[in-house]
């Protein structure tokens, strides 16, 4: 619907910093669709499925989220579910020029949709994944980031080889 809303990521694996987006966002409209986006040309740790599986387990509880997978242009999805609401969010300087690049892309495709940017808090604005995943690799702690479900899956992926 109208008031819907959007939060796309590859969320490989979703961090609080992702969590604390989803629960500030879902406050602000009707549904959020936490979309997690699989691309056939990115090399992610883990499976849609796997994510799909954290993702679902580290929202669950949040009244209007709805989690969903796709594997296509992302303004399909929304064109499709009648979303005219984006988010995303910005930790740094660093973020920006990539956000700038796909608003104005995906504005592009899509004229009538509105993208909102949420900044990180700054508790958690220097979390990402690809950091979790290198300490994970080292076996080093990340239980500050991710929840422990997250974290067991991390360990099973990365030390297991
Ligand atoms: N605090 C706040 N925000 C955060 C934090 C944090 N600690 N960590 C991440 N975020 C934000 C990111 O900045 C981003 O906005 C969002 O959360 C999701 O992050 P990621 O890293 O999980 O996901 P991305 O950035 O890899 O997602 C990119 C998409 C998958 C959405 C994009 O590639 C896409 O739309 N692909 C589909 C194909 C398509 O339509 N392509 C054309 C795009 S123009």
């Amino acid at each position: 619907g109208i008031r819907d809303a959007a939060y796309p990521g590859s969320f490989d694996p979703i961090t609080f910093g992702h969590v604390n987006v989803v629960k500030r966002a879902s406050e602000r409209f009707d549904n959020l669709y936490v979309v997690v986006v699989n691309n056939p040309n990115k090399k992610y740790l883990f499976s849609l499925q796997e994510r799909m599986e954290m993702v679902k387990k580290d929202l669950d509880g949040i009244k209007n989220v709805v989690v969903d997978s796709y594997d296509g242009l992302l303004v399909d999805y929304l064109k499709k579910n009648k979303i005219y609401n984006l988010i995303r969010g910005l930790r740094a300087v660093s973020d920006y020029e990539y956000e700038l690049q796909m608003a104005n892309a995906n504005h592009m495709l899509f004229p009538e949709l509105e993208i909102f940017f949420l900044m990180a808090d700054t508790e958690f604005s220097y979390i990402s994944s690809s950091m979790i995943k290198e300490i994970a690799s080292y076996n080093g702690s990340v239980s500050k980031w991710v929840s422990k479900f997250v974290e067991a899956k991390l360990q099973e992926k990365l030390l297991k080889k």
